[in-house]
């Protein structure tokens, strides 16, 4: 039986900054939002107290407007990482805050950890008034996504790959191909020097990528720009969203707030995901909010609409987990992308390898449903992933070969985590 968790605190003790985790020392050299909440996590069984703080660092980096960036530079050095500070210059974009960040976002998956974080010491949460102090930035985040980023289908639309958290996903292949505009300056490729090439994005993704980013920051990141090439609502992003409505509701009672309009947001937020819905696919897809062209692949994003209570095609998802496509039990954890696909690449990124955080939110969704025996198998599966390969950063679902960076902070998070809920043997 191996123990995860000695190994684990080892990487999450490593990778802490004094007030917040980087998600790996050489790659990643910052906080970046969806990560900390992972780590979060995770790190509720190591230190309630170091993991109500990885929170409340992240909050305390939140935007005048509610958004909370995608990436917090708290050296104010770029530090190795690109595109970092000298690019997005945030200090001199209005509404800003004091420490400098990306104007991008990432998927809202902290109303969930800040609940999660509460519930594994309510005692210390109390006592240090985390949820007080957690509840209003959490609302206004919410409130941002609503009214700065909703699209008439009432869902949020993101407008950068990196705030689907899937950054190359095939979802925005037809969009990134179409855009004629590219980056004009040099790209530089920092990450290069941490993970193989053939796992990453390519150069001619990274051109785009750049260009929107600039072009954000360049229209004061005030998602004010009619004409933005890249709009998208995402399945993943919105389940999160809706998700941590839910969460949001149970933390507003234990505050004594009213839970009631985050559980009618949740519902309504549900019911406007039904649109990203493709019945020749049997899954959810992104759509692209300036066309209104569902995207027509299978991917992990699609999946995590299993987060969510009464919906309505769950066994048409779990079926599709289980089959061909996704494998579920016979190959490393949940494959990003459709494996039958010409699209799928079993080592680049996130267009097939598995990654941890989404085999979490699906083993979180199999466990909720009572599908325990494959939870558990899928949380010793993530358990032996990240220790046979020293917590790499996603696997080849096939090899399981680690792909990406190692030491990776969610992969430690999340694996720990889950091997608290299969028993503490392991
Ligand atoms: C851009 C930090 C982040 C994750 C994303 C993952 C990757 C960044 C990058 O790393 O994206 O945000 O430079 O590739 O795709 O999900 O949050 O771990």
């Amino acid at each position: 039986m191996k123990a995860v968790a000695p190994a684990a605190s080892r990487i999450l003790f490593g990778n802490w900054r004094g007030s917040y985790t980087v998600p790996a020392g050489g790659l990643y050299p910052h906080q970046w939002s969806w990560d900390s909440a992972f780590i979060a996590i995770g790190l509720r069984h190591l230190s309630p107290r170091r993991a109500q703080q990885e929170l409340d660092t992240i909050l305390s980096a939140q935007w005048d407007d509610g958004r909370l960036p995608q990436i917090v530079f708290h050296s104010g050095r770029d530090d190795g990482y690109s595109p970092g500070v000298s690019f997005w210059n945030s200090s001199s974009i209005p509404g800003s805050p004091p420490v400098q960040t990306s104007g991008l976002i990432q998927p809202p998956n902290h109303a969930m950890a800040v609940l999660m974080v509460h519930e594994s010491d309510p005692h210390e949460s109390g006592r240090r008034r985390f949820l007080e102090r957690a509840y209003p930035r959490l609302v206004s985040w919410h409130r941002y996504l609503r009214e700065r980023r909703g699209t008439g289908s009432g869902l949020a639309r993101i407008v950068h790959p990196w705030e689907s958290g899937m950054d190359n996903s095939p979802y925005w292949d037809a969009c990134l191909r179409g855009m004629t505009q590219t980056y004009g300056g040099e790209i530089p490729r920092p990450d290069l020097l941490h993970a193989e090439a053939e796992h990453r994005p390519s150069n001619g993704e990274y051109g785009k990528y750049l260009y929107l980013a600039a072009r954000y920051r360049d229209h004061d990141c005030d998602d004010a720009d009619p004409d933005f090439p890249f709009q998208f609502e995402d399945p993943a992003f919105n389940a999160l969203w809706a998700r941590s409505e839910l969460s949001l509701a149970a933390i507003a009672e234990l505050i004594g707030a009213d839970p009631e309009p985050h559980r009618a947001e949740a519902r309504r937020i549900a019911s406007s995901l039904e649109e990203l819905w493709s019945s020749a696919l049997g899954c959810y897809v992104a759509r692209d909010a300036s066309t209104g062209e569902l995207q027509p692949y299978r991917t992990v994003s699609g999946l995590t609409p299993l987060l969510l209570p009464d919906l309505p095609h769950t066994d048409e998802l779990l079926d599709l987990l289980r089959g061909p496509h996704f494998r579920l039990g016979e190959v490393a954890m949940v494959p990003s992308h459709d494996l039958t696909a010409p699209t799928f690449d079993s080592a680049r990124y996130w267009r097939g390898p598995s990654w941890f955080n989404t085999a979490w939110l699906i083993a979180e969704a199999l466990y909720e449903r009572g599908c325990t025996a494959e939870a558990e198998q899928l949380s010793r599966n993530m358990d032996d992933g990240a220790l046979d390969h020293d917590f790499p950063e996603y696997l080849d679902p096939y090899s399981s070969a680690p792909r990406g960076t190692r030491r990776f902070s969610w992969t430690a998070a999340l694996a720990l985590d889950l091997s608290q809920k299969i028993g503490a043997s392991r």
